[in-house]
């Protein structure tokens, strides 16, 4: 399918590619292209088509759970667990990857919200002398425009022996943001989308500098109790998922090699912009709750929901995606990929149909690049563009070819 790139010298998927690097043009007037009014009802055999398409391309197990107004569907196949062959299902939990970006940005929105920070204040003035450059504002972080490099390029450009490296590691926001700092800035504040862990790492140090409290207790408090998000955690730098969960399992880069049980780790290497773990129908109900209204102001949400174009049919906000699916229909969510698991986590515009999709497995485009087929099967119904049934990818390669930068946006 044309799909395997390179990353710093690691494999990864076309759709990981064009997710990371590809610089926008515009913010704040690109529309999203329908709203999500007069939806096809969901088609669940097409999502089970997907799902089953991720297993022969080798995903352990995969699965999805649509939540359409109290309705709710649910499709899973293959294992939880290769070594005792349970089966997966809807109550296991998962790491959800950068699907923790948006949980972040929630924060800060509600900070700002509260009159603690505003979107364009300079990092500086809140976390004096941490970033080289003054002009960087928090809403550049938000939205992947700060130039910040991104550590995690050099970090895993050997996938097992990069992922072993930091497995038990617990790293300090600090250090992180260090590492960071040994490359060049790779754009102007402001000048260009460019996908960086370091962007929501900063973002988290921001967070405890202005409450005082851990992640951990902010996310808790203000958006896993609120929203009774009974099977929402994050645990760092604990390495156990609690209770019933799905393993994860990494592939390694070399072709044939086994799969890598990568469950138990402390996702320090990511932290806020991370290290979340829930469930489907967790991450339904939460982005259901945004989308809705229910977790920002409206005119916090408005500003979340400010585009970049990253590519044809995909844009971001403030720690939010939106994707255009063939349909017309625009989706808003994120995406993750943490060893073992890959996420699609999407609602509509209203928040009244959700749709999140596990496949425990990564380093495997090929299965990234399916997975997105549960989207155009939940959102688009029988119309949708997902082809389960031969493998075949949903997304175009031309996707990730760049997009030329013509200037700091209105508002920025
Ligand atoms: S990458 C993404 C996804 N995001 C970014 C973040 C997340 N995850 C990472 O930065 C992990 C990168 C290493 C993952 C590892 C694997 O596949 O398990 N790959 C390698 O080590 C390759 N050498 C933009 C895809 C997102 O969707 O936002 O999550």
């Amino acid at each position: 399918m044309g799909s395997a790139t390179v990353r710093g010298g690691a494999v990864i998927g076309a759709v990981v590619l064009s997710l990371l690097a590809v610089p926008a043009p515009a913010m704040g007037g690109e529309a999203p292209a329908a709203r999500s009014a007069g939806l096809r009802a969901p088609d669940l055999t097409g999502v089970r088509g997907v799902l089953r398409a991720a297993g022969r391309q080798g995903a352990p197990g995969a699965m999805a759970r649509i939540d359409d107004r109290g309705g709710v569907r649910r499709a899973a196949v293959g294992v939880a667990d290769r070594g005792t062959g349970r089966a997966l299902a809807d109550e296991d939990r998962f790491r959800v990857g950068s699907v923790t970006k948006t949980f972040t940005a929630v924060v800060l929105l509600q900070l700002v919200d509260e009159g603690r920070l505003k979107l364009d204040d300079p990092v500086e003035r809140h976390l004096p002398g941490l970033l080289p450059d003054g002009r960087i504002t928090v809403r550049h972080l938000l939205s992947h425009r700060s130039g910040l490099y991104d550590y995690t390029n050099d970090m895993f450009e050997k996938t097992v022996p990069g992922f072993e490296a930091v497995r038990d590691e617990v790293f300090t926001y600090r250090r992180l943001v260090d590492r960071a700092l040994q490359h060049p800035p790779t754009d102007a504040p402001g000048a260009a989308y460019r996908y960086s862990n370091t962007n929501f790492v900063v973002a988290g140090m921001l967070v405890e500098e202005l409450t005082g409290n851990s992640v951990a207790a902010e996310y808790r408090d203000r958006i896993f109790g609120p929203l009774g998000l009974h099977d929402t955690f994050y645990v760092h730098p604990g390495t156990r998922i609690p209770g019933r969960h799905a393993r994860g399992y990494l592939t390694p880069d070399e072709a044939g090699a086994p799969l890598v049980d990568s469950t138990r780790q402390t996702v320090s290497w990511a932290q806020s912009a991370g290290a979340v773990i829930s469930t489907t129908r967790d991450l339904n109900t939460f982005y259901s709750a945004l989308l809705g209204g229910r977790l920002t102001s409206a005119a916090r949400l408005a500003e979340m929901t400010k585009w970049v174009k990253v590519a044809d049919s995909q844009a971001y906000g403030l720690g939010l995606r939106r994707r255009d699916l063939s349909c017309g229909v625009s989706v808003y969510g994120h995406t993750g990929a943490v060893q073992g698991y890959y996420t699609y986590a999407f609602t509509t515009e209203d928040g009244s149909r959700s749709l999140t999709a596990l496949a425990n497995t990564s380093n495997n485009g090929t299965v990234l690049n399916t997975m997105l087929g549960t989207l155009e099967s939940a959102f688009c119904g029988t119309k949708g563009k997902a082809r389960g049934g031969s493998g075949e990818s949903v997304e175009r390669y031309e996707d990730v070819a760049p997009q030329v930068v013509v200037g700091e946006p209105a508002g920025s």
